[in-house]
């Protein structure tokens, strides 16, 4: 599957249902039976994601804005004063707030998102925050070559922000693809600020990915229902289950929706058949020790200049550079 059908998108910039028919039936005729993760992020199952970052075993989240508190002031040194910063998806607020509140005369706020909705909201929200910063947000979809606006002044540097460990979503190959598309667009005095979840123990790394309340299954399978819904299809969710297991060697959560029964469900003019048991990939998590993120940094023609941790090492944020 492309890099592309593997980025979170949501209701308001979908492909023609036609678009997503044709995605959905590829992915079910395929041998091992894929869907893109984007399909996660429609209205219902933002609010679930939100609601995953509260749960007790999520830790993701609360690390990067434990680390954040403490290192903010730092990043924003290394960073430089009159920085312009480039943030792929704006539904960071608080990470993206405790960043700018330390930087040193900004030049601009770009966030770029595909869906106008968050788009617009993030941006009046920040506005209220920052009512002297320029904003200047940019419709599109980040894993495509983008038309960054001309800042209002020359900016010392411009810093690509991709928070969340949105990147652990892409398989290696493309995660290097979109470091070095970011590169070009940082320019030759530029940097990348990326967060990145460390590998650790398995339990911790699993809980996260099935929490006791159920609220990471209901997302997963909250997938089926948005099918079901914009293609008509007649997936019964009663007969399907959420799946998330650690694969050691790949370092990675891998996220299936396993069929309970043989069943068959309409897609179209097609018929997907399940098998008792069978498993549709749904969602990788990639995991990273800091020596794995630098070698794929170095593949993508970056160097880590800096890294910071949150106090327990969960997480990492990097600095990456020409
Ligand atoms: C938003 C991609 C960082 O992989 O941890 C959370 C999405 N999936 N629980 C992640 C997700 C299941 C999340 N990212």
């Amino acid at each position: 599957m492309s890099l592309q059908a593997f980025e979170p998108r949501d209701d308001d910039r979908r492909p023609p249902a036609s678009d997503l028919l044709e995605i959905v039936q590829r992915g079910l005729r395929a041998k091992l039976k894929q869907l893109p993760s984007w399909l996660f992020y429609d209205e219902r199952g933002s609010q679930l994601f939100e609601q995953i970052c509260e749960q007790p075993e999520y830790y993701l989240t609360r690390a990067e804005i434990a680390l954040l508190d403490v290192h903010a002031a730092e990043i924003a040194d290394v960073l430089g004063p009159d920085v312009r910063l480039v943030e792929y998806g704006s539904g960071n607020a608080i990470k993206t707030r405790l960043l700018l509140e330390h930087l040193s005369s900004p030049v601009s706020y770009v966030p770029v998102e595909i869906a106008s909705a968050s788009l617009k909201a993030s941006v009046e929200r920040m506005a209220e925050q920052f009512p002297r910063l320029p904003m200047q947000p940019l419709y599109a979809d980040f894993t495509r070559p983008l038309r960054l606006p001309i800042p209002p002044r020359a900016p010392r540097r411009t810093i690509v922000y991709f928070p969340g460990s949105t990147i652990g979503n892409f398989e290696q190959r493309e995660a290097i693809q979109l470091l070095r598309k970011m590169r070009d667009e940082m320019g030759m005095a530029g940097g990348i600020l990326v967060g990145a979840d460390l590998k650790k123990d398995v339990a911790t790394i699993e809980a996260a990915y099935n929490d006791r309340a159920g609220v990471t299954a209901e997302f997963t399978l909250n997938m089926l229902t948005r099918i079901n819904r914009e293609l008509g299809c007649n997936f019964n969710l009663a007969a399907f289950r959420h799946r998330s297991h650690y694969n050691p060697l790949a370092g990675r959560i891998e996220t299936h929706i396993i069929s309970l029964c043989e069943q068959k469900v309409r897609v179209g003019r097609m018929q997907a058949s399940f098998a008792e048991g069978e498993a549709m990939l749904v969602e990788y998590s990639c995991k990273y020790s800091p020596a794995d993120f630098a070698g794929m940094a170095a593949k993508a023609g970056l160097e880590v200049a800096q890294v910071w941790f949150d106090p327990e090492v969960l997480f990492s944020v990097q600095y990456l550079v020409r």
